[in-house]
Formats: C-alpha cells, sequence, structure tokens
C-alpha cells in the first residue's frame, strides 16, 4: 500500500483533551484521518525563526509521524496573516469587502509555498500519495511539480470556493485556479462549491467540464468533486459518554437549574455568523417576554487568528454586543448569554452539547461546520436536542432534518428559537435519528476513503 503524505498549513499532533482546545476542524480530522494511514503529517511548526533553515523536526505522537518546518516573521505576516487570512479567507467566504490586496501577501504566499516545496519534497517517495490541504497551499502542487514530482497528487478545499463573479475580483485569480490543475484530484466539501469552480474553469479558462467529474483545460485533465467531510463519529461518542463528559454535563446542568440551554460553539471568526446569533436571539426574547428566565446562550468562542485586524474588531463587537444584550434584559437570577472567550477540552464540549436542548449555529458561509454534527453525535438518543442550522453552511446540504434558517433573518432565528422549544419529543427524536444516520456514515472515515480512493485511482501526474 502506498504511503500517504498529508500536508497542510499547520500540524498539530492529536491532543483530544488539550485543555485550551480549538484546534479547528482541520486539524482534529486530519488527526483522524492519519491514526489509521503510514505516513508523514507534513507542516509548519507555528513556530517563528530570525532565518529560514528548512530544518525538518520529524516527531511521533498517538500514532501519527509528524513532520514539520518553522517559518520566519516575514513568512508568518504575509503569507499566513497576509495573502491566507486578509486575501483568501475573507474572499472565498463571499466577503469582498473585508478582502486585502496586497503585492507583499501574494509574495510571501509563493515563497512559503516555494519553501514547503523545498523542505517537503525529500520526504516524497515515487510511489507516495500526496494529500495537500486547504487554502494556505493552493500553488504547491505546481511547485512540487516544477521539482519533477510524477506521485500521484490531490487538493482538499476545506473552505468554500467563491462564485466566478467574486473569484474575478482577486488580482492574478487565473493563475492560482491555474495551479489548482497540477494536482490529480480536486475535492471541495459540498456540491455547491464544485459548481462554482465549474463554472470558473469554462469561463475564465475556457475549459471542458464533464458530467463524470473531469475537467480538461488545454492538455490537462484533472477529476474534480465533492467530498463532504465528516466527524470521526465512533471518538465523538466515546468522547461523550466519557466520565469527564459526564462531568461536564452535570456542571452545566446544574448551573441551568432546570433553564433551557441554547448552545454555540466557535472559533471567534466573522464568517461564524455570532453577531447575527445575537441579534436573532434578541428577537426572540423581544418577542417572547414570556420565555425569559427559562433558557440561556451559552457561547463558546475561543479566539482564533489574534494577529489579524478584522478578528480584534469582530471580538470587541460581540463584547459589546452581548454585554448591551445582557444589559437590555438581564435580572438579579438571570444572564441571557453566558458568552465564553475560551477554548475547553473535546469531553468537556460534548457533555456542553449534550446537556443542551438546542444548537444554534448560524455561520454567514462555512465550508462545512463540524460543530452541527458533533452536536448531533453527543446526543442523547432518547432525549436529543434540536439543531438550527444555517442553510449557508456546507452541512446544510446533509443535514435537511435541521430547523434550516438564514442567518441575516433574526425573524427566522427567532421563529426557529420558538419551533425548537415547543417541538414534541417525538418529532425531535425523528429528526435526530435521521441526521445522526448521516452523521454516523458519512463520518471522517468515509471522507478519507472517498478522497484517497480517487487519488489512487487517478492516472500518475
Ligand atoms: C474549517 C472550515 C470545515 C471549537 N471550539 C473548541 C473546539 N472547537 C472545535 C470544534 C470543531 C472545530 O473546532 C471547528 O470546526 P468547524 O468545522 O466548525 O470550523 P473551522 O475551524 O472553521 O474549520 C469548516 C472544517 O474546516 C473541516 O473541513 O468544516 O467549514 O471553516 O471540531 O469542536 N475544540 C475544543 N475546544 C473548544 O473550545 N477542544
Amino acid at each position: 500500500m502506498s504511503r500517504l503524505i498529508v500536508i497542510s498549513n499547520r500540524v498539530s499532533a492529536p491532543r483530544p483533551n488539550d485543555p485550551k482546545g480549538a484546534q479547528g476542524g482541520l486539524s482534529v480530522a486530519l488527526a483522524a484521518a492519519l491514526r489509521e494511514y503510514r505516513g508523514i503529517w507534513f507542516g509548519w511548526s507555528g513556530n517563528k525563526v530570525d532565518e529560514f533553515t528548512g530544518h525538518i523536526d520529524l516527531q511521533r505522537h498517538g500514532g501519527v509521524t509528524t513532520a514539520t518546518i518553522d517559518l520566519e516573521e516575514q513568512d508568518v505576516d504575509e503569507y499566513y496573516n497576509g495573502y491566507a487570512n486578509r486575501t483568501l479567507w475573507p474572499l472565498f467566504h463571499y466577503r469582498i469587502d473585508l478582502a486585502e490586496y496586497d503585492r507583499s501577501f501574494a509574495g510571501g504566499y509563493e515563497r512559503v509555498n516555494e519553501r514547503f516545496a523545498g523542505t517537503a519534497s525529500p520526504l516524497i517517495e515515487p510511489d507516495d500519495l500526496v494529500w495537500v490541504h486547504d487554502y494556505h497551499l493552493i500553488p504547491l502542487g505546481a511547485q512540487l511539480r516544477e521539482r519533477g514530482l510524477k506521485n500521484r497528487m490531490g487538493f482538499f478545499l476545506h473552505i468554500p470556493f467563491p462564485p466566478s463573479r467574486l473569484m474575478v475580483s482577486l488580482p492574478f485569480h487565473e493563475g492560482l485556479v491555474l495551479s489548482l490543475l497540477a494536482y490529480d484530484v480536486i475535492g471541495f466539501q459540498t456540491e455547491e462549491w464544485l459548481e462554482s469552480f465549474r463554472h470558473y474553469v469554462e469561463r475564465e479558462l475556457g475549459g471542458r467540464c464533464e458530467p463524470d467529474g473531469t475537467i480538461h483545460v488545454g492538455d490537462r485533465s484533472v477529476h474534480a468533486a465533492a467530498y463532504p467531510i465528516g466527524i470521526d463519529y465512533q471518538e465523538f461518542c466515546e468522547a461523550a459518554t466519557s466520565e469527564r463528559s459526564t462531568q461536564a454535563y452535570d456542571r452545566l446542568k446544574k448551573s441551568a437549574d432546570g433553564r433551557h440551554t441554547i448552545i454555540g460553539v466557535d472559533r471567534l471568526d466573522y464568517s461564524k455568523g455570532m453577531e447575527e446569533r445575537f441579534l436573532g436571539y434578541r428577537r426572540f426574547l423581544e418577542e417572547h417576554g414570556d420565555c425569559r428566565g427559562k433558557l440561556f446562550l451559552l457561547q463558546i468562542a475561543p479566539p482564533s487568528r489574534g494577529e489579524v485586524h478584522t478578528y480584534e474588531i469582530i471580538r470587541e463587537d460581540l463584547d459589546e454586543l452581548s454585554g448591551r444584550i445582557n444589559g437590555e434584559f438581564a435580572e438579579v437570577d438571570w444572564v441571557p448569554i453566558r458568552y465564553v472567550n475560551q477554548g475547553y477540552a473535546r469531553e468537556d464540549l460534548a457533555g456542553f452539547y449534550r446537556a443542551s436542548e438546542m444548537a444554534l449555529i448560524t455561520p454567514l458561509r462555512d465550508g462545512m461546520n463540524l460543530v452541527a454534527k458533533e452536536y448531533v453525535a453527543a446526543q442523547d438518543p432518547e432525549d436529543p436536542g434540536v439543531l438550527i442550522l444555517s442553510r449557508f453552511a456546507g452541512a446544510a446540504l446533509q443535514m435537511k432534518d435541521a430547523i434550516l434558517i438564514n442567518p441575516y433573518s433574526k425573524d427566522e432565528i427567532s421563529d426557529a428559537i420558538h419551533t425548537a422549544l415547543t417541538m414534541p419529543k417525538e418529532e425531535r427524536i425523528r429528526r435526530w435519528q435521521a441526521m445522526n444516520e448521516s452523521v454516523k456514515n458519512e463520518d471522517v472515515v468515509a471522507w478519507r476513503r472517498a478522497f484517497v480512493g480517487a487519488l489512487e485511482g487517478a492516472g500518475k501526474g
């Protein structure tokens, strides 16, 4: 069997009970995918050095071999904080108003991708399968090919692919998308993002897309398809019934004191629609005065990307908004929003999900959203909670039995909370069973098998 070489921006060794949490969906999923596979996980260590040396730190953690490199401060500023998180992240989440285009960012992005290619290529043997992840590393495949690699190579995009009309606002967009064609397999989370990619290929690159997923541009033919990512279902169910999880469950239930808990768990990111969520919840409190004091919103939002200015602003905005709503509605013995800016261990999260009668997940745009799937997996089958989910999350395409809402509409959020509060138990069970089936069957193992299977079947590049 070929080895699997996974390459992503950050490598984080599996630490299921890291109390700081907030590893992000990608690293949680990749650790799970690699555990069962012989191979290497290559990427940035997260450390900065004065001068880039290309030194590779090889380690083995929890059944996974990791190979990491350190980057220079300028690399991190231009490539990670710059092009990846200030240019591509907002653009790919349809926020061209927030996207910044700076020549130095684009230069740093190319440079770091070259550094990845230069240091990773000696580790790659001719028969290895190479699987590159996410928007930080789009040109990496092309740069590995320039170094003579003929391996089968795949790329998976964890975030949405924007519609062509937005994509063209990126300077030199053709070069970026053309570089994707160096891969043999290109994977997207949903049919919707795939459709945007195919549209771009036909309209901007003059390519041809066949119904079986083959894409032809010039003399290059590649396979592009949707591979919806899932959670490690078994691991999460075990986490949800562990001793630690039970303690977390008891802690939340005790402090809820008979009130209903609405839970939200998100990295502090504008794409997650937390401001819209708070405003929708506020509308609910206005419209249903009789429900005040009977429920509360627990929003867990560990900080992320602290060095990017937009993230400081969202943090300030949410601090202010939650404070304002609490000031407006709180009573001496009740606070409507418990807003927590820290991460928790996965087992604690699982207990909190299980103890919550409802989850309110309202991203304005999200590649998939694993929190929605984790919430379902953690529920008590005899008395499950209700999932309220944005129709703009990739997960909504698989979880049609959630209450699907438009996160921009305060009214829809308010109505959905009311529907969830009054939903009969039989309906909660019916909806949960349907969602649980899909979360269980379309898990991270199925995702990895589908993608790696397509890569194994691909012609050598
Ligand atoms: C990207 C895409 C796509 C959050 N807080 C804590 C914590 N988390 C964990 C959650 C979940 C993960 O982080 C978040 O995953 P999401 O999928 O919701 O979102 P992104 O981080 O934006 O991930 C996304 C994903 O990649 C995978 O392809 O679904 O669309 O944007 O696992 O549980 N974990 C712990 N403590 C926390 O406080 N331990």
